[in-house]
């Protein structure tokens, strides 16, 4: 008679026990309560874990993304930095002259190319991987260069030189090498700032490094008065 209200509340002891235990360690139960019951039970561990997964990834790349504008915002509004006025190129996709799409002319002025690809608001050469290519370009002011930025829009990564020119029009190379640009994206290349003060840049290609067609969006000249 006794016993029976004893093991009633062994019994919601251990329930209340249980509960305590069950709140503290959570992932615990619900893998071995995964593994014992049925589907219900299955499918409620996993969905979770997947929505992190991907709540994570979209905060991934929407954090990129952020990145990406920032980026782009602090070249665009760079004190320092200016975009060619007037460009000349070895050779233009189908011969184009003025403004024509992928003209040398597509390369002066802001960036105005949004996504990786061919894009007639940049410019590319007459054949895609013909070799040995280049613009030539002109800005407004002469500055005492620090940094080149060119942004690349479709096959990138073919850049191999950059060269400034000085007043007297002698010329210097300020980056010889291997582009690693994939993607939308500048080359970005910093240097000793010149003793020389420089208006005029030329980018050098081989465009046959990267099949396809090699097209750049813009080019800015970073330097200073002094
Ligand atoms: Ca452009």
């Amino acid at each position: 008679m006794k016993i029976y209200p004893k093991l009633i509340c062994c019994f919601l002891l251990l329930v209340f026990l249980s509960g305590c235990k069950k709140s503290s360690s959570t992932e615990e139960t619900s893998k071995s309560a995964a593994g014992t019951s049925a589907t219900p039970a299955t499918t409620a561990p996993v969905a979770p874990g997947s929505a992190d997964a991907a709540a994570s990834a979209e905060t991934t790349a929407k954090m990129a993304a952020a990145e990406w504008a920032l980026k782009q915002d602090e070249i665009k509004r760079d004190s320092n930095g200016q975009w060619a006025i007037q460009a000349t190129a070895s050779s233009s996709y189908n011969d184009a002259q003025g403004t024509a799409g992928w003209s040398a002319n597509q390369v002066t002025a802001a960036p105005n190319v949004d996504k990786y690809g061919d894009d007639p608001a940049a410019w590319a050469s007459k054949t895609p991987d013909g070799g040995i290519e280049w613009l030539d370009l002109k800005y407004p002011k002469p500055v005492h260069a620090t940094e080149m930025r060119v942004r690349e829009s479709c096959g990138s990564g073919s850049v191999i030189k950059i060269e400034l020119y000085d007043e007297q029009g002698g010329g210097h190379v300020v980056w010889q090498g291997n582009d690693p640009t994939t993607e939308l994206n500048y080359l970005m290349v910093k240097f000793p700032k010149t003793t020389f003060r420089t208006d005029r840049v030329k980018v050098t290609l081989a465009t046959n490094v990267v099949p396809g067609w090699n097209e750049i969006d813009a080019v800015q000249l970073v330097g200073t008065d002094q």
